[in-house]
């Protein structure tokens, strides 16, 4: 016998199945997903456009119950804008299209999720979020992307641009630092520009959720907004072989949720990135399912706001 509880007849689970997908709509609402194909200026050239279409479609093998935390996110809305056409566009030329977009969308919604694209897109979505000088941004990276400028903007530069820009330091949390994966320079701009640096092996010791709680609430004391880039390459490269720059021992895909379920909770996060997906390169959509089980994270640890 199947019945739901109003009492109507309910489809069998053979015939249908409440997806992630299925909670994508046109309408506003309190959640808001943008779309960033962003692929050009890679460091190392990838296909980072496909990703938006290939995590749509892999939120298709997403239920929108977790019987873990019997959380059940049937009722979430999420108002999907489409794909910016941007496939085309330097890193450079990109800022205004993903500025307005992440601008428009923020006006109408709570929190703002971009699925990239490469890494590149973290200043234009910062620019988006709110003003240079009140907003903090916590990265979850192996790297810092702190090179250089002066060969033009990239996935490895996004952080320096922003100091650059006028974001202070201080309201900078980089996590999940790797060892070996950057430059003695960049660990000195980081440190001469007041960033808090937490490396992968602390957030192993302590926890990533620890780590990030902590930065979460350094950053509130600071700045009247948040963003959070995702940069996927902090997780192992065993387990996220899709994204060019994990490196293996990194951050278990386990904690990678855990993280993004406690930081999308937070009521100052405004604005969220995904980013450095390669689908070009992905085995058996291990990347695919981790992206998509990435969102439904931050779908439930939305639904966990107090506020
Ligand atoms: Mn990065």
């Amino acid at each position: 016998m199947s019945a739901t509880d109003r009492g109507a007849p309910e489809m069998s689970e053979n015939r249908s199945w409440l997806s992630i997908h299925s909670l994508l709509t046109s309408e506003p609402g309190r959640l808001a997903l943008v779309g960033a194909p962003l692929t050009k200026n890679s460091i190392s050239p990838g296909r980072y456009d496909l990703a938006p279409d290939a995590v749509r479609a892999a939120l298709k093998r997403l239920s929108t119950y977790d019987l873990e935390t019997q959380t059940d996110l049937s009722h979430v809305r999420v108002h999907d804008f489409g794909n910016l056409p941007i496939a085309e566009l330097t890193t450079a030329d990109a800022l205004t299209p993903v500025r307005e977009a992440v601008h428009k969308a923020s006006r109408q919604s709570d929190l703002t999720i971009i699925l990239g694209g490469h890494n590149g897109l973290t200043r234009p979505g910062v620019h988006g979020t709110g003003s240079l000088n009140s907003t903090g941004l916590l990265t979850l990276d192996a790297h810092f992307d702190l090179r250089d400028t002066d060969g033009g903007l990239n996935n490895g530069n996004p952080i320096q641009a922003l100091l650059e820009d006028g974001v202070p330091g201080a309201h900078i949390s980089q996590v999940g630092l790797a060892p070996f994966a950057n430059t003695k320079k960049a660990h000195a701009k980081a440190m001469r520009a007041g960033i808090s640096v937490r490396t992968l092996s602390e957030c192993i010791e302590r926890g990533l959720v620890q780590v990030v709680t902590d930065e979460l609430a350094r950053l509130a004391a600071r700045c009247n907004t948040i963003y959070v880039d995702f940069d996927i390459d902090v997780i192992d490269r065993a387990q996220m072989p899709s994204a060019p720059g994990a490196r293996v021992g990194g951050i278990s895909a386990r904690d990678f949720f855990a993280a993004s379920r406690s930081i999308a909770a937070h009521p100052m996060v405004r604005c969220v990135d995904l980013t450095e997906f390669d689908p070009s390169m992905d085995v058996n959509a291990t990347g695919a399912l981790t992206a998509a089980r990435w969102l439904a994270e931050i779908l439930a640890g939305f639904g966990a706001r107090s506020a």
